[in-house]
């Protein structure tokens, strides 16, 4: 008798939210502004690795100082919602290699909760991120290698179906849009049809900018969209909006009133930009009015910054979590603001053991 409850409440178990994206293993280390300079990077920002960048990997591994983490900017928002939500609510899907990068990763996802149904690639190693922390600043350059071999056919697999289906929340990393926009039309679509939550990030500026094609696809799909600021900016010079490219609000405007395919929700459009009040846009397309809303951040004493590696997709953990608990836009944000203020005291995309709890 007891058995049979037991086999009948695990079926039932869902994971309210499913997430996608690229698995990365974070080469994290303190650069100065010369290092940056001799790669031509930019002390803030998101790239994928071109040929001149790949010794960086080897250098970095010489210096002191080196963390080896858990990244992946889908895959941290994903741990970061299983560490707000209870137990057994957040499934992530990814594609990584048979390595020891792999086995870090699933450490690190283990601590928090988070189960993952990883793809897995038989000779190609898993994808690495140096981030090269410069003071409050980070720039993240990406070698894809397994995460870039992830294939929609594996949400198609019966028991990976079945979480989606489970699932009432989906969250994309647009860093995705530049691997498998199949899988992420896959999602939407099953989103859409059944009127669940679809939220999709836009990551870094080179998305708007270089995968605007794919990214255009994808929105008619998206309830919820959250970006930064430069991701706004490199949204509207890409699709050559005529507004302001600093006006956040003006470009939340353009996105929110995209064309959508779930009309039963309206698409709310949430901006982060540092320091700096976040924005939210929510247009309703019947009244053709839109809400627009900013709300402070925590700010942190100097002193207690360790480094934004992760601030942003914390914030989208704290925020996605809200939605799968049922809470307002604007609580949401400030539990998104929670959570990225806890990880930017801690060394990486990670967040502090034993638990804390959100207070409003
Ligand atoms: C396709 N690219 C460039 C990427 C990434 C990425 N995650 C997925 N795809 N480039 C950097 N990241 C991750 O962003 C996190 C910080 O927001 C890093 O792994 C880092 O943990």
């Amino acid at each position: 008798m007891l058995r049979k409850t037991v086999t009948h409440s695990i079926r039932k178990m869902s994971y309210k939210l499913v997430a996608l994206g690229n698995p990365l293993l974070d080469l994290q280390v303190n650069v100065d502004a010369e290092y940056l300079k001799k790669y031509d990077l930019k002390e803030n920002d998101a790239i994928l690795a071109d040929e001149k960048h790949l010794p960086i990997y080897e250098e970095i591994l010489n210096k002191s100082g080196l963390n080896l983490l858990a990244g992946g900017a889908a895959q941290n928002t994903a741990r970061g919602a299983q560490y707000i939500l209870p137990a057994n609510s957040v499934v992530y899907f990814g594609s990584v290699g048979k390595d020891v990068y792999a086995e870090k990763l699933t450490e690190a996802n283990n601590k928090y909760g988070l189960r993952t149904e990883y793809q897995i690639q038989d000779d190609i190693a898993t994808g690495k991120c140096a981030a090269l922390i410069n003071g409050p600043h980070r720039s993240l350059v990406t070698d894809l290698a397994a995460a870039n071999h992830f294939k929609a056919s594996h949400l198609d697999l019966p028991e990976n179906w079945k979480l989606v289906e489970g699932a009432s929340h989906y969250y994309i990393g647009g860093f995705h849009l530049t691997v498998s926009p199949e899988a992420i039309a896959k999602l939407g679509k099953h989103a859409a049809e059944n009127n669940k939550v679809f939220a999709l990030n836009f990551s870094a500026p080179f998305i708007a900018e270089f995968f605007k094609d794919p990214l255009d696809a994808s929105l008619p799909y998206v309830d919820y969209v959250i970006a930064n600021e430069s991701e706004a900016e490199a949204y509207a010079k890409s699709h050559n909006l005529d507004v302001d490219p600093k006006d956040v609000v003006a470009i939340a405007k353009e996105v929110a009133k995209l064309p959508k395919v779930n009309t039963k929700r309206a698409r709310t459009v949430v901006f982060t930009q540092g320091t700096q009040p976040t924005v939210t846009v929510t247009y309703n397309a019947e009244t053709k009015d839109f809400e627009v809303n900013e709300y402070k951040v925590r700010e942190l004493p100097t002193d207690k910054v360790v480094d934004t590696n992760g601030a942003g997709d914390a914030f989208a953990a704290g925020f996605i979590a809200g939605l799968v608990e049922g809470k307002t836009v604007s609580q949401s944000v400030d539990q998104g603001q929670w959570a990225a203020a806890l990880s930017i005291q801690e060394v990486g995309p990670s967040f502090p053991f034993p638990k804390q709890a959100y207070t409003a």
